[in-house]
C-alpha cells in the first residue's frame, strides 16, 4: 500500500487505512514516519485519556463502558490497549478482539463506525513503546476521533509513561489495594488526574477511597511547598514530571467509585473526564503541558538521531576518538568539543 493512498484513506475516514498506518508505525517501517509527517497538521483535537492500574482491576471493562457512554454523548472513540502478555501479532483484528475481553462481550461496539480498537504488545518491546503508542494515538487523532482512550497495565515502569501521551490520566484501583505501599512505590499515586476505585461491589471501597484522598492531601502539601520555592525552574530541569505536577496543581483529582461491569459510576467518570479537559483548556494547561511534552519528545528524537549519526562514523571516526580517550591521548571534554565542531560545520 502506498503512502499517498494511506494518507488519503485516513483523511477520508477509512479505518482500514488507519489500521495499516498503525501497523507501519508499530513495526518502525519508514512509511510510518512518512504518514505521520503528512497527517500531523490534522492532529491536536482529540482528548487523549490514559487509564492505568494493576492487572485485573477492571481497566478494559471501564474502557468498554466509557466508550458506550461517550458514544451516547455523541463522541467518537479510538482505543489503544497496551497488552503486555500477548506476543506481537502485528495487531491482527481477531487477536485484538479475543484479548480485549471487556469489549468482546460488547458486540455493539464492534460494529459501531464511531469506534476503533487497536492493541499493541509491549513484550520485548519496552524500549520505544511510549513513542510508538504516542504515534498510534496521533494517527487516531488525525483520523478524527473525539476521544482516544489508552489502556496500559501499571505494574512497573510503563504506567508512568502514559503521562507522556495522555492529557488526562486515570488511575484505576480496587478495594483492598489501599494502604499498600507498593502502589505508591510504583509511582501510581503521582500521576492521576482522576482516581477510580472499581469493584465497589466487593466492599471496602470507602476505605480505599479514604486512603487515596489521604495520599493526595500529602501530595498537595508537597506541591505547595515546591511551588513556593523560588527554584521552580531548577525542579523543572531536574524532573519534568515534578514540574508538570506543580503546574497541574490547580486541579484536585476526584476519586470515583465504580462497578464497571454493571456500568455504575461510569457517567460520573465520563463527567470528570470532560471536566478535566475543560479545565485543561480554560487554564491554558493543555497547551502548556503539550508544549513540554513535545520539547521532551523532540529532544529525544534529536539525541537519537545524533547517536545514529555518530554510530555511522560519517562525520567523525567516533570509534577512533574513543580509542584515543581510552589510551589517555585525549580527554573526553576536548574530544566532544572536537566532535561537535565537526558535526556543526
Ligand atoms: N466484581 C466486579 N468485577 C468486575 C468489575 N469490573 C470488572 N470486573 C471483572 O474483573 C475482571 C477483570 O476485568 P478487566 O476489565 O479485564 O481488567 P483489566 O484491568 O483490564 O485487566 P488486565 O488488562 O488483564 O490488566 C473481569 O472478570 C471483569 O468482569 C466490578 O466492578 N466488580
Ligand atoms: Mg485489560
Amino acid at each position: 500500500m502506498e503512502v499517498d493512498e494511506i494518507v488519503e484513506g485516513i483523511l477520508s475516514g477509512n479505518k482500514r487505512y488507519l489500521a495499516r498506518a498503525i501497523t507501519y508505525v508499530e513495526n518502525e517501517f519508514p512509511e510510518g514516519k512518512e504518514i505521520l509527517k503528512r497527517v500531523y497538521g490534522r492532529t491536536g483535537k482529540a482528548h487523549v485519556v490514559g487509564i492505568t492500574g494493576f492487572p485485573g482491576v477492571g481497566k478494559s471493562t471501564i474502557v468498554s463502558k466509557l466508550t458506550q457512554e461517550f458514544r451516547r454523548r455523541g463522541k467518537t472513540v479510538g482505543i489503544v490497549a497496551i497488552d503486555p502478555g500477548s506476543p506481537f501479532t502485528g495487531g491482527a483484528l481477531l487477536g485484538d478482539r479475543l484479548r480485549m475481553d471487556g469489549l468482546d462481550t460488547n458486540r455493539d461496539l464492534w460494529i459501531d463506525p464511531g469506534v476503533f480498537f487497536r492493541s499493541m504488545s509491549s513484550r520485548g518491546r519496552a524500549g520505544g513503546l511510549a513513542a510508538k503508542t504516542g504515534d498510534a494515538v496521533r494517527l487516531m487523532d488525525a483520523f478524527g476521533f473525539d476521544v482516544v482512550l489508552v489502556e496500559t497495565v501499571g505494574a512497573g515502569q510503563s504506567e508512568v509513561d502514559i503521562i507522556e501521551v495522555a492529557d488526562t490520566s486515570i488511575v484505576a484501583l480496587m478495594p483492598e489495594m489501599g494502604d499498600d505501599i507498593q502502589i505508591n512505590k510504583a509511582g501510581i499515586l503521582e500521576i492521576g488526574d482522576i482516581y477510580v476505585v472499581n469493584k465497589a461491589d466487593l466492599g471496602g471501597a470507602e476505605k480505599t477511597e479514604r486512603w487515596i484522598k489521604a495520599m493526595l492531601m500529602m501530595d498537595e502539601e508537597a506541591v505547595e511547598i515546591l511551588t513556593k520555592t523560588t527554584h521552580a525552574q531548577e525542579y523543572e530541569v531536574q524532573s519534568g514530571k515534578i514540574f508538570d505536577k506543580i503546574a497541574r496543581s490547580g486541579w484536585k483529582p476526584p476519586v470515583i467509585k465504580t462497578i464497571a461491569d454493571k456500568g455504575e459510576g461510569i457517567p460520573e467518570l465520563a463527567d470528570a473526564i470532560e471536566e478535566h479537559f475543560k479545565y485543561l483548556k480554560e487554564s491554558g494547561m493543555l497547551i502548556e503541558t503539550r508544549k513540554k511534552r513535545l520539547t521532551r519528545e523532540m529532544t529525544e528524537i534529536l539525541v537519537n538521531e545524533i547517536k545514529k549519526y555518530l554510530r555511522s562514523n560519517r562525520a567523525v571516526d567516533f570509534d577512533k576518538i574513543v580509542e584515543k580517550v581510552t589510551s589517555n591521548n585525549l580527554d573526553p571534554h576536548t574530544a566532544v568539543e572536537k566532535i561537535l565542531k565537526s558535526i556543526l560545520k
